[in-house]
């Protein structure tokens, strides 16, 4: 049997990890493999650039990236790969992640990056959006997406308590 495919969680700093691993936790109650790593386009941007180059032939389908504050990394990681790229503003302290979700979304044309919303919200459904992708291909992971989606629906009540 071939190899599922995984998913990347990239993310500029630790200091993002308690967003990112929002995506983490969804991708293991959804069991799709995936794997976390911290990789900054400024502090080692010699690691990203090797990951972005590399993450195809090391299986990775799809790649989430997160960063905060002048968040380069989703886009010059999606520069160096044909992989899907979902990216995650973090929400900064000085400007709460306006300064994320700007660097992220305003991709010119020709090199697409998938921005979400920021923090955990965002960094959750990037998550499910990388099941999403990887279900088009994998009926098991899209049957487990559809049960996860139907859970929640159930779980709404019909009057507040
Ligand atoms: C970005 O700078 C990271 O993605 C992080 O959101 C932000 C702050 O990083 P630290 O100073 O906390 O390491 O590169």
């Amino acid at each position: 049997m071939a190899e599922m495919g995984k998913v990347a969680i990239i993310m500029g700093s630790q200091s993002d990890w308690p967003t990112m691993q929002c995506a983490a936790k969804v991708l293991e109650e959804l069991e799709v493999p995936h794997e976390a790593r911290i990789v900054s386009a400024h502090r080692t941007p010699d690691r990203m650039s090797e990951f972005a180059k590399s993450a195809e032939a090391e299986g990775f389908k799809v790649i989430i990236a997160g960063a905060g504050g002048a968040a380069h990394l989703p886009g010059m990681v999606a520069a160096m790969t044909h992989l899907p790229v979902l990216g995650v503003p973090v929400q900064s302290k000085a400007l709460s992640g306006m300064d994320s979700l700007l660097s992220i979304v305003q991709m010119p044309a020709g090199v697409p990056t998938g921005t979400l919303a920021i923090g955990e919200a965002g960094a959750t459904n990037a998550g499910l959006l990388a099941a999403s992708i990887l279900g088009t291909s994998d009926t098991a992971i899209a049957d487990r997406l559809k049960a996860w989606r139907a859970a929640r629906s159930e779980a709404v009540a019909e009057t507040p308590s």
